[in-house]
């Protein structure tokens, strides 16, 4: 077991983590009954501050929080214990996000900042929203740092070595957080806090809305290599053999430190303000991050065959049958996995420059995300709650809790399933996302887009009361493995951190050179970037006022 200290500054950061996803999903179970009318907000709270709330807490602080947790208990594993100076750095990190955490939803929740995840201008919050979220970034730089200095000193300690998986790939992560961030801090530092709070009278939105993409999409990638990471290196473990291949897992992850940044664009396919030369570059760029997907793809086909195989499995798929389905730490992973073939078919439609026109703004991109981040993402999460968790409070995982697991990721799937499907039918029958009046196209209300067969009310609403059930068994998961569960004391009880060994004899020591690939993705970046911004700086229209909607 890792150092108590460590596992203190882990818990802490998990601990937040499922308190942002309580009251995250608390808002999405009112979002879909506001949606079917079938709900009357009160006075103080309307749609879009839910909204908000909802994006906020689960898309960005649920899951930065449990990341950096998972982080904090691998690095500490695989490298040995923390030094003083990257205790303290982990803990100023923490309280430092979690600051920023609290004003921006006590910013949302008092109706100050009802401007969604994406906090799009001219859209105007409270100036103390953009400060909460220049804070929560600050603050996990804090704790990335600590965690590249726990990194450096290992690498001096141990030259000449490639370091263990788990931290080249934390590291990796962490290097694409640090340059992704560079786009939202100068958007929010230098555009949106000065003009919030009236220090300046106007901002340009096309500039803004691309330095928030330049961050944005890679921000989706610090959500899935994490997710990647336990497909790697936990999965293995758990089926009882090694990385497949330590080579390809690393060249796949240093391919997301090229490709995930200089892409942006591709959320600003139709907006006016950005040449077609420009945007067909980064969604060619886009089409290159695929790869490191179809070879984690790959990756992980291999490694169940091999470990079917090893079981006695024959034939085609005989393989199949021999995965340890009963061991909830798998199948919730797998089903993410499986989750994520549609999610990533439905980014590369997306991304497609010409469908793009018929998705975008469309509540098939709601769609997209929910089983992206949604369930691939957060259930690999979940699925990493189930021992993680006891792991580091030394807790018995019980019997009965292995049952609530499944039925946990069971309700969540079927949940997840009806209401994604009914999300991207909606969508190519043209229902707008990000609005709750959309009486257009022959409908006479919102409500009216909602009469499909997958697409009812009833199956909405049942799909999100599923959801809502499910994030509650895995409260009460949460909270019997932290603080109620008996002790583990035999040693069959002991809940271990299951890492996967991976050979590394052949990797070749070139890929663990970061200023080889900080290098190769700068100068991806000022390709794709350079030009565009200075001409939405030279050649802006006059810049936007504020707007205050809600
Ligand atoms: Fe996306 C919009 C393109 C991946 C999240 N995306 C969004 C938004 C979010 C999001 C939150 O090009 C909305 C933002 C907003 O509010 O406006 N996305 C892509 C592409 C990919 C992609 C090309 N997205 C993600 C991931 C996300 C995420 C990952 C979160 C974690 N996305 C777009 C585009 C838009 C967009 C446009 C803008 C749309 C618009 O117009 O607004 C790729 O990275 C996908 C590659 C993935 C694959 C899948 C590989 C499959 C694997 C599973 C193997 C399974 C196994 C199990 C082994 C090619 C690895 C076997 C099981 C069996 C049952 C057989
Ligand atoms: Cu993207």
């Amino acid at each position: 077991m890792i150092a108590a200290q460590d596992r203190k500054i882990a818990l802490w950061n998990i601990g937040v983590a499922y308190t942002a996803f309580l009251i995250g999903t608390l808002c999405g179970l009112l979002q879909v009954f506001i949606r079917n009318d079938a709900l009357q907000l009160p006075s103080w709270l309307d749609y879009y501050q839910i909204l908000t709330a909802h994006g906020v807490l689960l898309a960005l602080i649920f899951t930065t929080f449990f990341i950096f947790g998972f982080f904090i208990t691998g690095m500490s594993k695989s490298l040995g214990a923390f030094g003083p100076k990257v205790r303290l750095f982990s803990w100023i990190g923490f309280w430092v996000t979690l600051l920023g955490t609290v004003m921006a939803t006590v910013m949302i929740v008092s109706g100050e900042a009802s401007v969604l995840y994406t906090f799009y201008a001219p859209l105007k919050g409270s100036g103390w929203f953009y400060v909460g979220l220049a804070l929560v970034i600050v603050g996990t730089w804090i704790s990335s740092f600590a965690l590249v200095g726990h990194y450096i000193v290992w690498r001096k300690t141990h030259k000449g070595e490639l370091s263990p998986l788990f931290a080249f790939m934390t590291i990796t992560t962490i290097i694409l957080w640090i340059i992704a961030c560079l786009g939202v801090v100068a958007t929010v530092l230098f555009q949106y806090i000065p003009w919030a709070f009236g220090w300046t009278d106007t901002i340009n939105v096309e500039l803004s809305r691309s330095l928030f993409w330049y961050f944005g999409h890679p921000l989706v990638y610090f959500w899935l290599l994490p997710a990647y990471m336990a497909w790697y290196v936990i999965v293995p473990k758990l089926l009882g053999v090694k990385v497949f291949s330590d080579s390809l897992a690393r060249l796949s992850f240093v391919l997301f430190i090229l490709f995930s940044i200089p892409v942006g664009f591709h959320h600003q396919l139709t907006e006016p303000g950005i040449s077609n030369f420009w945007k067909f570059l980064q969604v060619v760029l886009t089409f290159m991050v695929i790869i490191p997907s179809l070879m984690t793809a790959f990756s992980m086909f291999a490694t169940f065959e091999i470990s079917g195989r090893k079981k006695g499995g024959t034939g085609l798929f005989g393989w199949f049958k021999k995965l340890p389905w009963k061991d909830v730490r798998f199948t919730s992973i797998f089903i993410a996995m499986a989750f994520f073939i549609p999610g990533g078919a439905g980014g590369i439609i997306n991304a497609s420059f010409q469908l793009n026109e018929v998705v975008h703004n469309t509540l098939w991109i709601v769609g997209h995300f929910h089983i992206t981040v949604g369930t691939p993402v957060a259930m690999t999460f979940m699925g990493m709650t189930f021992w993680l968790i006891p792991y580091l409070t030394g807790r018995k995982f019980t019997k009965s809790m292995q049952i609530l697991g499944f039925v946990q990721i069971i309700t969540w799937s079927i949940g997840m399933l009806l209401m994604s499907t009914a999300q991207h039918v909606l969508g190519l029958l043209g229902a707008p996302r990000r609005t709750a009046y959309s009486g257009y196209n022959g409908h006479e209300s919102a409500l009216e887009w909602f009469d499909g067969i997958l697409t009812n009310h009833v199956t909405m609403a049942v799909g999100g009361s599923i959801l809502f059930l499910s994030a509650m068994i895995l409260i009460y998961i949460v909270v019997m493995t932290m603080f109620l569960s008996p002790k583990a004391v035999k040693p069959e009880e002991i809940v271990e951190f299951p890492m996967a060994e991976s050979d590394k004899e052949s990797t070749p020591k070139w890929l663990e050179n970061w200023w080889i690939w900080i290098g190769i993705a700068v100068f991806l970046i000022v390709a794709a970037y350079a030009i565009p911004l200075s001409h939405m700086i030279h050649h802006a229209p006059p810049g936007s006022e504020g707007f205050k909607t809600w």
